[in-house]
Formats: structure tokens, sequence, C-alpha cells
């Protein structure tokens, strides 16, 4: 069963995490404060679901009352463990009590809502990464995964790991043109091209939202053609997670910060 049907009306979405458990366990009781009928958290990767991580994720769920975390994958993860599960499994992958790795692509059926989720990107540190172990081609969406994610119902809400070109978020466009951490010209290339690939993608299913994380740039794009990206930022910068009304599709921001009502 490919398919994932859920019925929440308020779920949260997450950015980067890194394996950083003190921050999961802080946004995750932030989620949690700003509205509690939030059961489940779509987290768009850089996630790092292992063996230390998946335990320490599990306990936080129980304590804060979290059900399921769906994970659209993101370039730094562990993939050669994560690669073989995925060819193993129809759907998302349980990787433990409260996590599930989603497929690329893969749809969720929300209330009456629908979800695309396609992770994945390009590493553009790949070349001071070591092959097999920090770094793994796996990371990116191939073009038949973007084909196949193509035909699926229509699409109100995309969930990715990488960006898109053409969101009108001026700061990400800075990152592409400055490329402030002088990341080299063959992995930048490779990046393009995926980001066009997901681009692809995205004008062709047309969905109102699109969230995606990767860049660790926190920004909202204007409405543009009846389409908006959100750019959530990592562990540790604000807007790490928003969370979205199915219904009415309203997105409301929250702060890292928040603390438990009494
Ligand atoms: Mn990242």
């Amino acid at each position: 069963m490919r398919d994932i049907h859920l019925d929440d009306e308020v779920v949260a979405i997450a950015g980067d995490w890194h394996g950083n458990t003190t921050h999961i366990e802080q946004i995750i009781r932030a989620i949690r404060a700003t509205d509690a009928r939030v059961k489940t958290i779509f987290q768009l990767g850089d996630f790092w679901p292992d063996a230390h991580i998946l335990p320490v994720v599990d306990r936080i769920c129980d304590r804060y009352g979290i059900e399921a975390i769906y994970v659209t994958l993101g370039n730094h993860e562990p993939w050669g463990k994560i690669a073989p599960q995925m060819r193993e499994w129809l759907g998302a992958v349980p990787v433990s009590r409260h996590v599930h790795l989603l497929q690329r692509p893969q749809w969720l059926f929300v209330r009456n809502r629908v979800f695309l989720s396609l992770g994945g990107a390009v590493s553009v540190d790949q070349e001071w990464r070591t092959p097999g172990e920090t770094w793994w081609p796996d990371e990116a969406v191939t073009p038949a995964m973007a084909a196949e994610a193509i035909m699926g119902d229509p699409i109100h809400i995309m969930l990715t790991h990488d960006m898109v070109d053409g969101s009108g978020i001026e700061a990400l466009d800075a990152i592409l043109r400055d490329n402030p951490y002088g990341f080299p010209a063959g992995p930048l290339r490779a990046s393009a091209e995926h980001r066009a690939l997901i681009t692809s993608v995205w004008d062709a299913v047309r969905p109102a939202l699109l969230f995606h994380g990767h860049m660790h740039v926190p920004a909202i794009g204007p409405v543009k053609d009846e389409r908006q990206v959100y750019s959530l930022g990592c562990d540790g910068q604000p807007m790490n997670a928003v969370l979205l009304n199915v219904d009415d599709l309203t997105v409301t921001v929250v702060a890292n910060d928040a603390h438990p009502s009494p």
C-alpha cells in the first residue's frame, strides 16, 4: 500500500534536523505548545535516522504526544542503509515506532488534500566527504522518480528537501548567485540540474504550497501564479517548523522558544 491516509485537521511541517536531538525535543515541544491537536509531523529531510537517533526521537514522540513523523528524506542521510530498505518496501518504511521514511515519490492523503513528497538533493560538499561512508549517489532524485511524480492525483501541497527555481525568495537566489561557502563547480552544476528536475515536477503538478528545507534559509515566498513556497530553517534557526491547517491551507510559524502551556 503506497498511499498514506490521515484525518488530521492540523499538521506540523519541519525543516532540517541534522540528528540534533536536543533541538528535536525543543521544536516538538514548541509544536505541541502552539497547537495541542498536532499528532503528525512531516519532516523535510537531513534528519539522519540512525540507530542512535531513532530511539531518542521515539521517546520524545511518546513524551509530547506525537504519533507519527513522516520523513521526506534529504541528502545528508545514511543512504547506504536507507537505499536498500527503500527498495524492499512498497510504501513508507517504518524505521522505528513513530518514524516513517517516505518513498520517492509518495502521495499522502490528509482529509481532502493531496500531498506529494519527493525527497533528496545533491550534496554540494560531496568532494569533502567519503563515498560510501558520508556520501552516497542515492541521495539524488532520478528522472524516473520525477516522471512518476507527475503522474499522480492533482496536488495541493508538495514536500521536498531541495529548493525550486522561481520561488521569488531573494535570499535563496542570492546564495546561488554568490556561492558564499565556495562550493566547487562540479557539484554545483549537479545541484543545479537536480533543482531543475524538482522544479519541473513543481511546474507540472502546480501545488498551492511547497515546503522545503536544505538551504538553511528561513523565508516565505510571495504568492506567484497561485503558488507559494516556504523555505524552512534548520535546527538552531528561526522557522524550523510551521503548522498547516489542512482545511483552509493557512500556515502558522512555530516560535522555536514556545513553552508548554500550563
Ligand atoms: Mn541540511
